[in-house]
């Protein structure tokens, strides 16, 4: 069993890839909910959306996030009535919303929700929310203090970032389907996918449950640098890191992880990266982490599982 972490299209795409060629018996997502907010009255998880939509093949391949094959009947509506439509929530889309809104409003558990929404979009693998509690990430800027997807959709990331706060993030609580999965003697690895560090994966990092295990975990973490060549593929993660002072480079995010990372798969285009992030105590392997198309992500999917197998066995690999 390999749990990956995931939030945003880079996780999506990685968490297709690995679905692809692992059983639901052998591969788990979890995704970060910091990102969730509420918005027009609905409960909106655009992290934990974007891995339900692509592991059920109705995402929007052109964005990454929201479905294919959309119609904006009730956003246009909106706009004539003159609510927000800074975030774009399609006719299909907010079907959901109003569906997982209802189901929270009943106290149902976020993961019970994304189950019974997976299942009901024929996907078999398990989704699992970082927690069953809300968790919101706040972007401190030199605009002040932000809620993420004012951040990042309204104000298209535009602020320079100074940190990041995770309110709710002492409380948070991991689904009773996570805590048995991280006890499992059948979990192999971890795997951090290819999502911006500080905004899709350290909240992930830091729900108190998921901290400890990474405190005195006894199998391997591979993280997929979600730089390559210096940029980010989608999102501000290269942006935030030269804003934060770190290099913005798979080199760089090798230091932000440091420890908490025993080995790293980064792109051909960051060959030159690999002695210098084996100096920091990881394995490395190199390989194409462009997720372009479906076969690429299932290419690095088992580029992974080859080198969880290694890293199993102890073998360091280059
Ligand atoms: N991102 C945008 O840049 N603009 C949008 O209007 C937008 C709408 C949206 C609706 C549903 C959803 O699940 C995601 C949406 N996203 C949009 C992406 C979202 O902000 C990001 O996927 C994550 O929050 C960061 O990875």
């Amino acid at each position: 069993m390999i749990l990956v972490l995931a939030g945003g299209v880079g996780g999506a795409r990685l968490a297709m890839g690995l679905a692809r060629v692992l059983s639901p018996g052998k591969a788990a997502f979890v995704v970060n909910t910091g990102d969730d907010f509420e918005h027009l009255g609905l409960t909106i998880c655009p992290d934990l959306d974007t891995v339900l939509y692509t592991l059920a093949g109705v995402h929007n391949p052109a964005t990454g996030w929201g479905r294919r094959d959309e119609t904006w009947s009730a956003l246009d509506t909106l706009a004539e009535l003159g609510g927000e439509t800074w975030f774009r929530l399609g006719d299909r889309d907010l079907a959901l919303h109003l569906l997982r809104t209802q189901a929270l409003r009943a106290r149902a558990p976020l993961s019970l929700v994304t189950r019974m929404l997976a299942r009901r979009l024929g996907v078999r693998h398990a989704i699992l929310p970082m927690s069953d509690t809300p968790v919101r990430t706040r972007v401190l800027t030199d605009r002040g203090e932000l809620a993420f997807q004012d951040y990042f959709v309204r104000l298209r990331c535009r602020p320079r970032v100074r940190g990041f706060r995770f309110a709710g993030i002492a409380r948070a609580q991991i689904p009773a389907r996570l805590a048995a999965l991280l006890a499992s003697p059948r979990l192999r690895a971890v795997v951090i996918a290819p999502s911006n560090p500080y905004v899709s994966v350290a909240p992930i990092l830091r729900v108190p449950a998921i901290k400890r295990w990474f405190a005195c975990r006894r199998v391997p973490v591979i993280a997929v640098s979600p730089i390559v060549g210096g940029a980010a593929l989608k999102g501000p993660a290269a942006k935030m890191m030269r804003e934060l002072g770190a290099q913005a480079s798979a080199l760089g995010v090798a230091r932000h992880y440091r420890t908490t990372v025993d080995g790293w798969v980064i792109d051909r285009a960051d060959a030159t990266c690999a002695p210098r992030i084996a100096a920091l105590g990881h394995a490395v392997c190199v390989t194409d982490t462009v997720m372009s198309d479906a076969r690429k992500s299932e290419h690095l999917a088992g580029e992974i599982i080859r080198f969880v197998h290694l890293l199993s066995r102890g073998r360091a690999s280059f």
